[in-house]
């Protein structure tokens, strides 16, 4: 039996760990998984990569694309009775999901730096057409008025490690220093690393850090990255037992992914 991953680009660490967490997963369970990766954000990619795959006749998908709510309903629509798994949706959609808990990690990272005593907090966001991101942001935002706190300066940037040095570059030129950066992805953090220390200044003792995934790479940063972790490993294997439930006539599979804080060097 074959499995279709559908998923946005391998390029990125978070989602080609993901991957390769499914693909051996479904080895040892003696699935074949079948791979169609978008590169364009929204609907029409997304809905392309999802044919593609059920043209192979794949006995079930798991969907690692960022989708809408109406999006999400388009794609179970296009699969008819076979059964779909999503990866990066809001939680509220009804569809089968698995996601991750952003609204705990949120919390967990906003304590941590509160504990630390920062107040001085800036924001960077993953990209606006990510429902992770927009739910990481939200939870960060939350988090911060109940501590009774606003954020000092907010960015934005595209996932990448790059994004997250210009954006850092940017904020430490123009603006007052933040004592702390809630990053929304480890490659970000990696990038905002280097911007702090070309801007001159230390990590952590002038500026904390703290990122969001865990990625296989960020524990070798420097210094070694403080984030939440995302459990990958974990995650595969979960999103594997789930399509294989629902391949066997379970009705429906949802789950929310837990996080953990990671403490490592970049926050004191
Ligand atoms: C999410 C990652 O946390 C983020 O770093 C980025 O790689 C993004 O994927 C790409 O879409 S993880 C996803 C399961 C929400």
């Amino acid at each position: 039996q074959t499995l279709g991953l559908a998923t946005t680009t391998l390029s990125l660490h978070a989602p080609s760990q993901i991957a390769a967490a499914i693909k051996s997963k479904a080895g040892e369970l003696q699935f074949n998984v079948m791979i169609s990766m978008v590169e364009q954000p929204g609907a029409a990619a997304a809905s392309a990569a999802v044919q593609s795959l059920l043209a192979q006749r794949v006995d079930g998908l798991i969907v690692n694309i960022p989708l809408e709510t109406a999006e999400v309903e388009a794609v179970q629509t296009a699969c008819g009775s076979v059964p779909v798994l999503f990866l990066d949706v809001s939680p509220d959609v009804s569809a089968n999901h698995i996601v991750t808990d952003s609204a705990s990690g949120a919390d967990i990272a906003v304590a941590h730096l509160v504990t630390l005593g920062h107040r001085h907090i800036a924001l960077l966001a993953g990209p606006e057409n990510s429902v992770s991101a927009r739910l990481r942001l939200e939870g960060w935002q939350r988090s911060l008025a109940q501590h009774q706190l606003a954020p000092v300066a907010f960015m934005r940037g595209d996932w990448s490690s790059l994004s997250g040095y210009q954006q850092v570059s940017q904020l430490l030129r123009d603006e007052q220093k933040p004592t702390a950066i809630l990053v929304a992805n480890d490659q970000m953090a990696l990038g905002a690393l280097r911007a702090i220390h070309e801007a001159g200044f230390a990590v952590p003792q002038d500026v904390s850090v703290i990122g969001f995934d865990d990625t296989a790479d960020s524990a070798c940063f420097l210094p070694p990255l403080t984030t939440i972790r995302q459990d990958f490993r974990q995650l595969g294997e979960a999103s594997v037992n789930g399509i294989l439930a629902l391949i066997q006539h379970e009705d429906t599979f949802t789950a929310l992914q837990p996080v953990s804080l990671v403490e490592r060097k970049t926050t004191a």
